[in-house]
């Protein structure tokens, strides 16, 4: 286990792992780790590929700003950011594709905000001639997105945060002798215009004479895929949007990069080439799982992408104890008691209980994690013998880091009113403008 931040640090350029989704083309693009001979190290500009192949960097889902039960992340966040840096210095891609949720909140910290862009006049530096497209995600407010996108593109960052029906080459970037990106923010699907994707895809079919390689970026939750790490999903629905059908993307692209998803996954399409690439670091205990950005290859428009994994590591992972199912309240304070003191995690405790968890046992919990390094979040209590729910108390953390419209769904369950399609309309409507009359305040 890492010792501190700064050995976490030192550590990222000899201990990127890969898992290789696919068959890696040539040894030589490995990042540099200790075992490597370093005679075998290939300068960069010797790295790049041969002929006009187009090399991506898919991301989503930062939620740069986010707090785990108030806990600060910035450490863990800068800690991820500097292995995005990592990564585009040894593998120099042609384009980096950040597919929203930028930040976590529509309305991010001073903080939070300097971390982006000191990231991505880090990420620019570490390749200058690669193109930077960054959408805005639901978490995202969509003008704030745009507000320094003329600045941006003196680092060839292009920011797109809101819907353009009028003027769709907003949507289009072309990455030079390297191929397109059709970038599109995330967008209710009712201010989606039928056709949208298609009509997008058929504009650049339209330019690309040579046949370059097409990617398409959208933020959504597509019908098929895994929700793994998303509370109150369900196959209709996760966080508030509507899955979509694949077909409503069009045809016509090579790669489809896709956020709002945490979970890593390609979604089938009958052609391996839609893709979540997932959260870089966790934004919940339920994404206990790897978590990576995946580096795609399109030889020539038409072709199948190659796309390999690159494990982001996080310095502080986020621990459920028990590690599988719940415990009692007296079996989870011995695993609290044992839990390591230098261990630098945050922990959530599975109790089931008997009637109601005893008054105190969040501060007895705290106690037992004093003079370690471990941050105790909370205790997740499921009643014995419940089977109609997993229903908590919620604390007012918890209130606070739950998403506003599955805590609407909760309740309108309660009262057995049935929250439909209209209603989940209805409700982001309303969001939307809260959001708009906070942000004139
Ligand atoms: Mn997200």
């Amino acid at each position: 286990m890492l010792k501190d931040f700064k050995d976490f640090s030192r550590s990222i350029h000899n201990k990127c792992r890969f898992d290789n989704v696919m068959e890696r083309e040539g040894k030589e693009l490995s990042l540099q780790t200790a075992e490597n001979d370093k005679s075998k190290q290939i300068p960069g500009n010797q790295r790049r590929k041969k002929h006009t192949q187009m090399k991506i960097l898919h991301t989503s889902d930062w939620h740069l700003g986010h707090t785990l039960y108030n806990y600060d992340r910035t450490e863990e966040q800068q800690a991820m950011l500097e292995q995005m840096v990592g990564i585009v210095d040894s593998e120099k891609p042609d384009v980096f594709l950040l597919s929203g949720d930028v930040y976590h909140t529509s309305q991010p910290s001073a903080n939070a905000q300097t971390m982006l862009s000191e990231a991505l006049v880090r990420i620019h530096t570490a390749c200058p001639e690669m193109t930077i497209v960054m959408t805005a995600g639901n978490h995202d407010s969509p003008s704030k997105h745009e507000i320094f996108r003329t600045p941006w593109r003196t680092l060839n960052v292009y920011a797109i945060g809101q819907l353009e029906k009028e003027d769709m080459d907003n949507h289009i970037v072309e990455v030079p002798g390297k191929g397109y990106v059709v970038a599109v923010p995330y967008a209710s699907e009712h201010n989606l215009p039928d056709g949208f994707f298609q009509q997008l895809l058929d504009r650049v079919a339209e330019q690309n004479e040579e046949g370059l390689p097409v990617v398409l970026s959208a933020h959504t939750s597509v019908r098929g895929c895994d929700f793994t790490g998303h509370d109150h999903a369900t196959e209709l629905t996760v966080g508030g949007i509507d899955a979509m059908d694949l077909a409503r993307m069009g045809e016509g692209y090579d790669y489809l990069a896709l956020g709002h998803i945490h979970h890593e996954q390609f979604v089938h399409s009958g052609k391996h080439n839609v893709r979540y690439s997932g959260t870089p670091i966790p934004v919940s205990f339920d994404e206990n799982y790897p978590h990576s950005i995946s580096m795609v290859t399109i030889d020539r428009h038409g072709d199948t992408p190659k796309v390999e994994k690159i494990e982001i590591e996080n310095p502080r992972p986020l621990v459920t104890l028990p590690t599988e199912g719940f415990a009692t309240w007296d079996e989870a304070k011995e695993l609290l008691a044992d839990f390591p003191a230098d261990i630098p995690a945050y922990i959530r405790l599975n109790v089931e209980v008997e009637g109601f968890l005893q008054a105190g046992a969040v501060s007895e919990a705290e106690k037992l994690t004093d003079g370690k390094r471990c941050r105790f979040c909370f205790i997740n209590a499921k009643r014995k013998n419940d089977t109609t729910s997993e229903a908590k108390t919620m604390t007012v953390q918890e209130f606070k880091s739950e998403e506003p419209i599955e805590i609407a769904k909760d309740i309108a369950a309660q009262k057995g009113v049935p929250f439909d399609d209209e209603m989940t309309a209805m409700f982001n409507e309303a969001l939307m403008k809260v959001d708009e009359e906070t942000r004139n305040q």
